[in-house]
């Protein structure tokens, strides 16, 4: 693993910088971008900031998003990949043959992720303990002495509360809580950051007559222990766009008493299945049922997709199978 005085080393000798988010941007990842932006453009760097879908509604409150390409620069001396060290992620770039021209220059991953990482044509700088991809890049900047102007302070306050859920996740750390407590301190409004928040998240009321819709089609297994909702591809097509239909309803699928796990299967056209999985408290077997799927993540919050045009219900099974599997060795270590 590279070290953070080798990362600014890398940086301090590469001139045009390109920032790369994975298919999967959230909260964290594009928060983390802007930040990194804020961040090396004061220190006179040309940055580029590339994500290979689009960034979803929900996020379009992060003033910046709209400068988010598609499109590698035609020149860049280095890349930064930020808030996911796995390859899969990265198959946007793969599909365009972009993969290989940004393989041409010395490229970087920051992370926060305990998956062992597949991006092997990159050096690696995880920090499996971080609550959030902004947290390491906060350290990153005090190790290295890099200027945070007040953008990257909101940033990565966004970034920190976003991947912490409000600094109550698992991964939050006393650590977490005083880097946030410098970020107010130096001037940034957790208020202010909050409410522009909320004005850009108002759902729009067909939005909530499908939440209604999926409330009702969530399934259960393994005595109530397991919540499932399969969100076929006509709906991820119209209310994607809105927002993305499983976090419409993950939280209250694990809020359902003697649930302990809740996995949300997406079905797309070309054949491709992936699973979002949440766990609750007590139960960190997320990151193991999706290594089991070939995908990976944390120990509470994890996901995976399947490619090989397997049918729907046997993928149901078989991970509803291994997830109950999973639980019942934990309840046995117990
Ligand atoms: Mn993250």
């Amino acid at each position: 693993m590279i070290n953070p005085s080798q990362i600014d080393e890398l940086v301090k000798q590469s001139s045009r910088i390109v920032i790369i988010q994975a298919d999967n941007p959230d909260g964290d990842s594009l928060a983390s971008t802007l930040a990194l932006e804020a961040i090396l453009t004061d220190m006179g760097k040309q940055i580029t900031m590339f994500c290979g879908v689009d960034i979803p509604g929900y996020l379009r409150y992060l003033s910046g998003w709209d400068r988010v390409v598609n499109q590698l620069p035609g020149e860049f001396d280095l890349s930064i990949i930020v808030d996911t060290s796995s390859l899969l992620l990265l198959e946007s770039l793969q599909n365009t043959g972009q993969i290989n021209w940004l393989k041409t220059r010395p490229s970087l991953v920051i992370d926060h992720h305990s998956s062992e990482p597949t991006i092997d044509f990159a050096k690696i700088y995880n920090e499996p303990k971080a609550a959030a991809c902004g947290e390491v890049i906060y350290q990153l900047a005090k190790k290295n002495k890099w200027p945070v102007p007040a953008d990257a302070a909101e940033f990565i306050t966004i970034a920190i509360l976003s991947d912490s859920l409000g600094l109550i996740s698992e991964s939050t750390t006393s650590k977490t809580i005083n880097f946030l407590a410098e970020l107010v301190e130096s001037g940034v409004s957790l208020a202010k950051l909050d409410s522009t928040r909320k004005i850009f998240q108002k759902k729009q009321p067909e939005l909530l007559k499908y939440k209604g819709r999926l409330l009702q089609r969530i399934e259960y297994t393994d005595d109530q222990s397991i919540a499932h909702i399969t969100i076929p591809w006509d709906e991820i097509e119209k209310y994607s766009p809105l927002y993305n239909p499983p976090m419409l309803v993950m939280d209250e699928m694990r809020q359902v008493e003697g649930v302990r796990l809740a996995i949300a299967f997406k079905t797309y056209p070309d054949g491709r299945i992936t699973g979002k999985i949440r766990a609750n408290f007590g139960f960190p077997v997320a990151d193991k049922l999706a290594e089991n799927f070939g995908g990976g993540g944390h120990i509470y919050a994890s996901g995976f997709r399947i490619t090989d045009g397997r049918d729907i219900n046997n993928v149901k099974l078989n991970v509803l199978k291994k997830a109950g599997e999973l639980l019942s060795e934990l309840e046995t270590v117990k």
